[in-house]
């Protein structure tokens, strides 16, 4: 049998300034967003350390920043400032007592009217919280995945705006991970609308050659927290890094590739359109990337304490 769902659930989620039990945080199903994608949202971890009954979330005032720079570009009245967001994000987190969490924030046109227009739609706002393991599977992390290109192009600069990272983008996502997934890959690669590599449905790209790190520009893809943080790592750790477009044929060739997201983290990927790339495993690079990335995250390296915000469980 299918299991109805793979969330594991806690008591609480925040909603509009309280914490309710989490069989109660529902809305309506006239609720704007639900029809229209008129949301959006945040993803956030929070990390424990080991050895220590204390845990850090990663990067959380950039990430509540994003969400209003999200609502900015969508228009969505954000009623709670960015200190407020983090402080309530610490409130859920110690409410259900996690150690180690996904967050997620959301804030969406809720009901009260319909038809396009949300004027006159109330503003919801809602922070869950829930234990996530590796987003890609298990073995990802370590073993690498296999992609393929999607036949879906990701957003046109015009069409839906790529740096707000609202619901309705995410329509072009599922097509993408539905149709790859389908066809026995772990993740789609797609292409900008002049066909340039772009990012994933849920991750940013990066690929090796000969020692330099390369990324699509911030053009048509989500700015990433975690892209940020892999590019400053890298360059710390003495790489170039260059941000320029590419095409998926210097794909097939690089020496390395990974995906980088909070979800995601830092997976290496082994396998483009039937391809190997390299060696078929997580190359050198990649490894001390993502190493380096893993002792960030858990405060193990001074350099990158102004990431992290300390929470005591
Ligand atoms: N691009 C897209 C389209 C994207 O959704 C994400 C995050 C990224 C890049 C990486 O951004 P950042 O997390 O700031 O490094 N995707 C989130 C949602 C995944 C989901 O399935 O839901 C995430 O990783 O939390």
């Amino acid at each position: 049998m299918v299991p109805l769902s793979d969330i594991t659930e806690v008591d609480y989620i925040w909603k509009n300034g309280e914490l309710v039990p989490w069989a109660e945080a529902t809305t309506h199903v006239l609720s704007h967003s639900l029809h229209y994608g008129s949301g959006v949202f945040e993803g956030i971890r929070c990390y424990k350390v080991p050895d220590e009954d204390k845990s850090y979330v990663f990067r959380l005032r950039d990430h509540m920043e994003r969400l209003h720079r999200s609502c900015k570009i969508a228009q969505i009245e954000l009623p709670y400032s960015v200190d407020e967001l983090m402080d309530a994000t610490l409130e859920v987190i110690r409410a259900n007592r996690l150690p180690a969490c996904y967050i997620r924030p959301l804030v969406y046109r809720g009901y009260g009217v319909m038809g396009v227009d949300p004027t006159g739609a109330p503003v919801d706002v809602v922070i869950a919280v829930w234990p996530w393991g590796a987003y890609l599977g298990a073995e990802a992390l370590e073993k690498g995945i296999r992609i393929k290109t999607s036949s879906f192009a990701r957003m046109h600069v015009n069409t839906l705006m790529s740096k707000a990272k609202a619901a309705g983008n995410y329509v072009n996502s599922v097509l993408a991970k539905m149709e790859v997934k389908q066809d026995g890959y772990d993740e789609a690669l797609m292409l900008d609308t002049n066909g340039y590599v772009c990012e994933a449905t849920g991750e940013n790209f990066f690929i090796v050659r000969n020692g330099v790190i390369k990324t699509p520009p911030l053009t048509a893809i989500l700015d990433g927290i975690t892209r940020d943080s892999i590019i400053k790592i890298a360059r710390d750790l003495g790489y170039t890094v260059e941000e320029q477009l590419f095409t998926r044929d210097e794909v097939y060739y690089a020496d390395e590739a990974f995906f980088s997201g909070t979800a995601a983290e830092l997976t290496p990927i082994r396998e483009l359109d039937n391809r190997t790339i390299g060696e078929g495993h997580a190359g050198p690079v990649t490894k001390a990337l993502q190493a380096a990335y893993f002792k960030a995250i858990k405060g193990q390296d001074p350099r990158y304490g102004h990431w992290l915000t300390n929470y005591k469980f």
